[in-house]
């Protein structure tokens, strides 16, 4: 994401990649392995990576930034100290495996993990990769959505809508805020991004709404309907150029519908996702606990429920 500045920590005139400010998350490096907690990035002076892969420490860099910014996001936005809302910061562990071309999260370790791509030559660091895990240690310690069936894609959802939300919030010239997840790995090989909020169905596999069997699907991909929902809600239907990136919103219904904003969209999610849904929820609930969340924050009244019930509608979640 360009030059950014990093919490780092200094002990015996040596600085490490530890967050004092954001619970002492630390960056360690797996050096290509699979298990362990890894070694701690360490350097003489506090000026990290060099913004090449080749540099073990740039994968770190950007890792250790998009945690940062993720906890900055929670705290600030929402109020939330930390992943599990106790302080604590997560370990995050970059470089692992052979050409390992995926992230992940895991609750046994409270950490984010990240392979190093094709080749070992790209890192899948990028601030929306590393919100998208992050996020996933949220709904872990808040609904608890389990990763299979309508919840696992609304689990997976609220990890790439988050994953949005943080990208506007840290709004960075060298990484544009989009509503692509991805788009900074080109995992694909062509520059084409892993997601597509607007139009799910652009990846050629994510459903754009919900129909009968959306729980078969691969949660990565029935994610889609409430990836879909939130950009509506955020930005409405049809066409809409934001940072310079084009979007086309289709509706189920026809419907043409005004966003609310992103910043009220993802507050409605939170809130959601940490007072109204569960381990089971499915997408009939996530219709419900979006429009409770509102209805607490905006009135039952309001425009913003109106918008709500509207962006589930174009996905074909009907009340
Ligand atoms: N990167 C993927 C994810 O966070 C890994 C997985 O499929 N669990 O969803
Ligand atoms: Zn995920």
């Amino acid at each position: 994401s360009g030059e950014v500045e990093l919490g780092t920590t200094e002990a015996d005139g040596k600085f490490t990649l530890t967050d004092g400010e954001r619970g002492s998350g630390r960056t360690t490096d797996l050096n290509n392995g699979q298990s362990g907690d890894g070694e701690l990035f360490t350097n003489d002076s506090d000026v990290w990576g060099d913004g090449t892969p080749a540099n073990r420490e740039t994968a770190a860099v950007d890792a250790h930034f998009g945690t940062a910014a993720t906890w900055d996001y929670f705290k600030d936005v929402h109020g939330r100290d930390g992943i599990r809302g106790d302080g604590e910061g997560a370990l995050t562990r970059v470089h692992y495996g052979d050409n390992y071309v995926n992230a992940f999260w895991s609750d046994a370790c409270f950490c984010m993990t990240y392979g190093d791509g094709e080749n070992n030559e790209k890192p899948l660091t990028s601030t929306d990769v590393a919100a998208h895990e992050m996020t996933h240690g949220v709904t872990s310690a808040t609904a608890g959505l389990v990763y299979q069936g309508e919840s696992g894609g609304l689990n997976e959802a609220t990890s790439d809508i988050f994953a949005a939300a943080v990208e506007f919030h840290v709004d960075s010239e060298a990484d544009v805020a989009d509503y692509m997840v991805g788009e900074m790995i080109d995992i694909n090989g062509d520059g084409t991004p892993l997601r597509y909020m607007d139009e799910p169905s652009k990846d050629g596999k994510s459903l754009d709404f919900w129909e009968e069997g959306a729980g078969d699907v691969d949660v990565h991909y029935s994610s889609g309907i409430a990836n879909h929902y939130f950009y509506l809600l955020a930005e409405g239907s049809g066409e809409k150029e934001i940072n310079g990136v084009k979007y086309n919103s289709p509706t189920s219904d026809g419907s043409t519908l005004e966003g609310i904003g992103i910043e009220k969209a993802a507050d409605i999610w939170f809130k959601a996702l940490t007072e109204q849904m569960t381990s089971t929820s499915d997408y009939a609930d996530a219709r419900r606990a979006t429009v409770a969340a509102a209805t607490d924050l905006y009135g039952a009244d309001s425009a913003e429920v109106t918008a709500v019930e509207a962006a589930w509608a174009g996905v074909n979640v009907n009340g």
